[in-house]
C-alpha cells in the first residue's frame, strides 16, 4: 500500500480489484524519475523496450500488430437508460457490460504486478483538476500515464482522507500460468477488447488492450468520454481541442482553442511556427481542453495533459520542425521502424528513407519491402516541457481565457478556407454540422484499418462524448447563454481543400497563421469580411498574404462558396441530426433552417 494513502474508498476500491483481478503483487506508483526508470529497465530485459542509441533516454515499442489504435466498435457508454448514451455511443446495459467485464477481470493479472497509479488532470488544487486512479497490470501504460499525466504521492496528498477520484481499471487480458513466459505485447483477441465508461459511477473499464488511449486511461476515456458527462452536470465543457496562444508584433495576445477530428494536423497547428514576421506563436496542448466560466465571465481553459501521445507517420521538419526538436530525447516511440544505427523510422519523415531497417512488426525491411516500415497510426510519447515552443505559463491554475474558438476538418471538396459565424448558436451549428475524411487512427470490429470516408464529427467529438450527443449540442447552446458578450469568437478552417488536380490549393503549416491572423484582426475589429450564406468570409485583400505562394484562382475556389455543393451536405448534415430524435435542439432547427434559407434550397 501506499505509504502515504489516508482515503479508506480508495484501498478499498484497489483491495478488491485485487481480490478479482488476483496479480501476482500490487505496486503503488510514486510518480519519481527513479520509478520510471526502473520499469523502464524491467521493459528492456524483457526485450519489450528497445533503447534508442541515437536518441537520449528514448526507447521503442512494438505493439501486437491486432492492437494498434483505439477501436470504436469496442468502445461502450453505458448507461441504465440507453437513451442517455445516446445514438452516438455503443451500449450494452451496465449489469450486462459488468457481468461479463467482471468475468473476463476475473485473476486476468495471474503472474503480472497490479500498478496503481494516483493521477490528476490538470495541475493539482486547480478549479478546473479532476484526480484519477488507474489500476493496470501494464508498465508501458504506466510509463507512458508519467509523461502524460501528473502521477504519484502528491496526488494522494491532494486527495487526502475523503477527495473523490475517478477509479479507471485496466488490463492488457492476458494472465499467465506459473512459469510461462510473457509474450513482448501481452493484449487479449479482439472479441475481448472492451473499452467501457460508466458516467453515472465516473468509473472507466478497460480490457484486452495496451494501446493508446485503450490503455491511458486518463486521457481520451477520463479527460473526454467521463469528462464530458461530469463538464455537463457541473455546467462547463470537457473538448477535443488543442490550445494555442498567438502574440501580434504589438504584444497583444490571444488564445485560441480548437478542434479538430483525429488526423487533421491538430498536433502540427499546436506547434505552429508563423510565417508572418513578428508574429509569435506558443504551445498550451494539443489534444484535450477543459473550459470552465470564472468569475470574470470569461470562458478559461486548461490542457488537464502533461504531455503528446503525437502521430508519428507524416511529422517532419517541413510538417512540424518543433515536434521533430522535442522527440530528440526523452521519448517512448510505438510501431516506429528502427535503423541499424540505432534510431527511429516514419514514411513522410523527411529524411531519406534508410537501406536496411527493422519495421514496425519486428521483421527486416527495405524500401523494396511492399509494407510501411512503420504503422501508419505509429506514435511518439513525450512531455509538454521538451516542446520548444511551449507556453511557460501553460499550466496556471487558472488556465488561459480563450478568445477564440475554431472547428475544422479535413474536406477535400466544398469546404472554404476559413468562415466566421455570426454569433455563438451559428457557432455552435458549425460545430456540430463538422466533417472531415477518415484518416488511419481507426479499425474496425475485425481489426482492419478503416477506408477514408467522409464521417460527420460534431465538434470532433463524436468518438468521445461520452452522453447523448443532442444534449451536448443543447450544453454549447446553454454555454453560450451564460457567456452572453464575453462568448468568444467561433470560425470553422478547411487547410485541405483540394484543386482538380488533386493538389491542395493552401499551403497549410505555417501559413495557416495568415487565417489565425485575420481571426485576431476579426476579434479586435479590424479585419474586413463579407457575409456569404455559410457565415462571414474574409475576400483575398483581408488576408495578409505577402510571400504566400497561391494563386488568385486558386484563392478563389478557397473563399467562395459552392451553394450547389452545399445544398446537398445540407441533406447530409439533416439526415445526421435526425438521428438525435426528441433531443434534437430547436435551437439547432433553427440554425439549419436560416441556412436553407439564406442557400435558398
Ligand atoms: O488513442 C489512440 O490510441 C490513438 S487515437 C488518438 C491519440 C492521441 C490523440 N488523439 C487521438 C485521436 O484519435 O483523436
Ligand atoms: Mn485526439
Amino acid at each position: 500500500m501506499s505509504v502515504n494513502c489516508q482515503n479508506n474508498k480508495l484501498i478499498r476500491w484497489v483491495e478488491e480489484i485485487e481480490a478479482l483481478c488476483k496479480p501476482e503483487k500490487v505496486y503503488w506508483c510514486n510518480g519519481s524519475a527513479r520509478e520510471y526508470q526502473d520499469l523502464m529497465a524491467q521493459m528492456v530485459k524483457a526485450g519489450t523496450g528497445i533503447p534508442l542509441e541515437k536518441r537520449k533516454e528514448s526507447f521503442l515499442f512494438r505493439s501486437d500488430p491486432t492492437d494498434v489504435a483505439r477501436i470504436e466498435s469496442h468502445t461502450y457508454v453505458s448507461t441504465r437508460n440507453q437513451e442517455n448514451a445516446g445514438p452516438n455511443n455503443n451500449w450494452i446495459s451496465p449489469d450486462e457490460l459488468k457481468k461479463t467485464m467482471s468475468d473476463l477481470y476475473d485473476g486476468c493479472m495471474a503472474g503480472r504486478t497490479m500498478y496503481v497509479i494516483p493521477f490528476s488532470m490538470g495541475p493539482i488544487g486547480s478549479p478546473l483538476a479532476k484526480t484519477g486512479v488507474q489500476i493496470t497490470d501494464s508498465p508501458y501504460a504506466v510509463v507512458n500515464m508519467h509523461i502524460m499525466t501528473r502521477v504519484g504521492d502528491r496526488v494522494i496528498e491532494a486527495l487526502g482522507a475523503d477527495g473523490e477520484f475517478y477509479p479507471c481499471l485496466h488490463s492488457v487480458g492476458a494472465p499467465l500460468k506459473p512459469g510461462e513466459e510473457d509474450v513482448k505485447w501481452p493484449c487479449a483477441p479482439m472479441e475481448k477488447k472492451y473499452i467501457s465508461h460508466f458516467p453515472e459511477e465516473n468509473l472507466i473499464w478497460s480490457f484486452g488492450s495496451g494501446y493508446g488511449g485503450n490503455a491511458l486511461l486518463g486521457k481520451k476515456c477520463l479527460s473526454l468520454r467521463i469528462a464530458s458527462v461530469v463538464a455537463r452536470r457541473e455546467g462547463w465543457l470537457a473538448e477535443h481541442m488543442l490550445l494555442l496562444r498567438l502574440t501580434s508584433p504589438e504584444g497583444r495576445q490571444y488564445h485560441v482553442a480548437g478542434a479538430f477530428p483525429s488526423a487533421c494536423g491538430k498536433t502540427n497547428l499546436a506547434m505552429i511556427t508563423p510565417t508572418m514576421p513578428g508574429w509569435k506563436a506558443e504551445t498550451i496542448g494539443d489534444d484535450i481542453c477543459w473550459m470552465k466560466i470564472l468569475p470574470d465571465g470569461r470562458l478559461h481553459a486548461i490542457n488537464p495533459e502533461m504531455g503528446f501521445f503525437g502521430v508519428a507517420p507524416g511529422t517532419s521538419v517541413s510538417t512540424n520542425p518543433v515536434a521533430m526538436k522535442m522527440l530528440q530525447s526523452r521519448t517512448i516511440f510505438t510501431n516506429c521502424a528502427l535503423t541499424d544505427d540505432g534510431d527511429v523510422w516514419w514514411e513522410e519523415m523527411g529524411l531519406p528513407a534508410p537501406a536496411r531497417a527493422i519495421d514496425w512488426k519486428g521483421r527486416d525491411w527495405t524500401p523494396e519491402s511492399k509494407e510501411a516500415a512503420a504503422h501508419p497510426n505509429a506514435r511518439f510519447t513525450v512531455p509538454i516541457s521538451q516542446c520548444p515552443t511551449e507556453f511557460s505559463g501553460w499550466d496556471h491554475p487558472d488556465g488561459v481565457p480563450i478568445d477564440i474558438i475554431i472547428f475544422g476538418g479535413r474536406r477535400g471538396e466544398m469546404m472554404p478556407l476559413v468562415h466566421e459565424a455570426f454569433d455563438w448558436e451559428h457557432g455552435v451549428f458549425m460545430g456540430a454540422s463538422a466533417s472531415s475524411e477518415t484518416t488511419a487512427a481507426i479499425i474496425d470490429r475485425n481489426g482492419n484499418l478503416m477506408p477514408p470516408q467522409v464521417r460527420r464529427d460534431p465538434f470532433a467529438m463524436l468518438p468521445f462524448c461520452g452522453y447523448n450527443m443532442g444534449d451536448y449540442f443543447q450544453h454549447w447552446f446553454e454555454m453560450g447563454d451564460r457567456l452572453g458578450s464575453k462568448a468568444p469568437r467561433i470560425f470553422y478552417v478547411n487547410w485541405f481543400r483540394k484543386g482538380e488536380d488533386g493538389r491542395f490549393l493552401w499551403p497549410g503549416f505555417g501559413d495557416n497563421s495568415r487565417v489565425l491572423k485575420w481571426m485576431c484582426d476579426r476579434v479586435d475589429g479590424k479585419a474586413g469580411a463579407r457575409e456569404s450564406a455559410i457565415g462571414m468570409m474574409p475576400e483575398a485583400k483581408d488576408l495578409d498574404l505577402s510571400g504566400v505562394k497561391v494563386s488568385p484562382e486558386a484563392l478563389e475556389v478557397l473563399l467562395s462558396v459552392d451553394s450547389a455543393a452545399w445544398s446537398e451536405e445540407i441533406k447530409d448534415i439533416e439526415a445526421f441530426f435526425m438521428k438525435f430524435g426528441d433531443h434534437y435542439p430547436e435551437r439547432l432547427e433553427k440554425q439549419l433552417k436560416a441556412l436553407k434559407g439564406r442557400l435558398s434550397v
